[in-house]
């Protein structure tokens, strides 16, 4: 078994155990995702400002598995991802989460499909305020809409 593999079992079982209190729900992800085809063209997410400790109030999602690679932080529901920048970067972090924090205080649903019409579609995973994930399972690069409950 590879590295990489051994790596993805932890949060497999978290979706799985997440799928078991029916918090997923399956959909459709075929959908086009990106409105217009427009490139990214504002930074809307809240910055962490800093490197490392999560901070409360904030959903923090990370480039890499175990929170590693890019960073960038929200406040509040995202409907369009593609909207949105890592930090210091022009990268857009439509389709680029691979693990998260949520530090909201609140329950976040996360969708593989947003919209600037203010839609989350498609497959979706949620979790609690305090839940890390270490890394998405079969939600790796595929987050664009996030909606804070
Ligand atoms: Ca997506």
């Amino acid at each position: 078994m590879n590295r990489t593999m051994s790596r993805k079992i932890p949060a497999a079982v978290a979706l799985l155990a997440a799928m078991g209190m029916g918090m997923v729900t399956a959909g459709s992800a075929t959908a086009a995702e990106n409105p217009a085809g427009a490139a990214p063209v504002s930074v809307e997410a809240s910055k962490s400002g800093e490197s490392g400790a999560a901070q409360t109030g904030r959903l923090h999602l990370y480039g890499g598995n175990n929170f590693s690679g890019y960073t960038v932080s929200f406040t509040a529901t995202n409907h369009w991802l593609g909207d949105n920048y890592w930090d210091g970067t022009s990268i857009s972090v439509d389709n680029g989460a691979n693990s998260a924090k949520n530090r909201t205080g609140r329950w976040v649903q996360m969708y593989t499909i947003g919209s600037r019409d203010g839609n989350c579609r498609g497959d979706n995973v949620g979790f609690a305020n305090g839940v890390d994930f270490t890394n998405l399972g079969g939600f790796n690069n595929t987050i664009s809409c996030l909606i804070f409950s």
